[in-house]
């Protein structure tokens, strides 16, 4: 299981849910010196980045960049696919085209979570939905035509109305019926939507793609009441080796809750591998 860090850019908002948020290379430096595997990049366009400058970065302190996440495309570009504009939305379809393209450039995938939008109060259910199932199939198609797959996260209930369980992501992921759409859990959502973490994971089994851990506060692994050793345990019981990102709140300070949350999963993991050898 590789672990990685979730950041974004100095000049991303504040409103963006990530660890670091800086300069790119000195971010990537220390999460390379912290021992992490890789990053997940917070990005509010495609043109944010210069392709070249980040694949220099991640080779030169030798980690992955799994995943961009698309957060700050509803939080800061105010983009979404329930939107009841169809010029927004279909800002929000080409905005999250683009990040395909350019996770190709990295071997990346796609996450698909708040931009996913919601319901409003004075629509209907059934219109709302057929608005992300048409925008989320035609992000698939072209994403599939770049071999990269596209994430939905559920998100939890104070966030959104829409998709909020990992039992709903399911039922979701089987309606819309796309090859390259996969479950990204939140255990921090899963923690306050799901009857049970551990039976939703296996109940999701391969289609979990990719995961973001947080404690129960969303601080780091470790300083909740979240149990992680059986966590990680359902995870290899559904033989999951991809990464988990830590996504959580950068408290008392960005540092220190990202040593804290390596050190932590790191000796879990370990555990974990003992107990399997026993
Ligand atoms: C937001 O709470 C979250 O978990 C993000 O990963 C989704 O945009
Ligand atoms: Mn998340």
């Amino acid at each position: 299981m590789k672990i990685g860090l979730a950041i974004a850019p100095a000049k991303a908002s504040p409103l963006a849910f990530v660890v670091f948020r800086d300069d790119l290379e000195v971010s990537i430096k220390k999460v390379s010196e912290l021992g992490y595997d890789g990053i997940e990049l917070a990005l509010r366009d495609a043109e944010e980045v210069n392709v070249a400058e980040i694949k220099d970065l991640i080779s030169a302190y030798g980690l992955e960049l799994p995943v961009i996440s698309t957060g700050r495309v509803f939080s800061e570009a105010r983009l979404w696919f329930t939107h009841p504009d169809e010029k927004v939305r279909r800002r929000a379809i080409n905005t999250i085209k683009g990040m395909a393209e350019l996770a190709e450039q990295f071997g990346a995938n796609v996450n698909i979570g708040r931009v996913r939008g919601y319901i409003p109060d004075n629509e209907d259910k059934i219109v709302v939905e057929e608005r992300f199932f048409s925008a989320m199939s035609e992000c698939a198609d072209l994403a599939s035509e770049h071999g990269v797959t596209l994430l939905l996260e559920p998100i939890n209930r104070y966030e959104t109305n829409f998709i909020n369980s990992v039992t709903e992501g399911l039922e979701i992921l089987h309606r819309l019926g796309k090859e390259n759409v996969k479950l990204m859990p939140d255990i921090f959502h899963m923690n306050i939507e799901d009857v049970s973490i551990t039976d939703s994971l296996r109940e999701a089994g391969d289609r979990v793609s990719y995961i973001h851990f947080a404690d129960s506060n969303r601080w780091a692994p470790g300083q909740g009441h979240l149990n992680f050793l059986e966590i990680i345990g359902a995870l290899k019981s559904i033989s999951y080796d991809g990464f988990v990102t830590v996504e959580m709140l950068p408290e008392p300070e960005p540092d220190s809750a990202a040593r804290t949350a390596i050190d932590y999963l790191r000796k879990v993991i370990r555990e974990s591998s003992s107990i399997e050898s026993q």
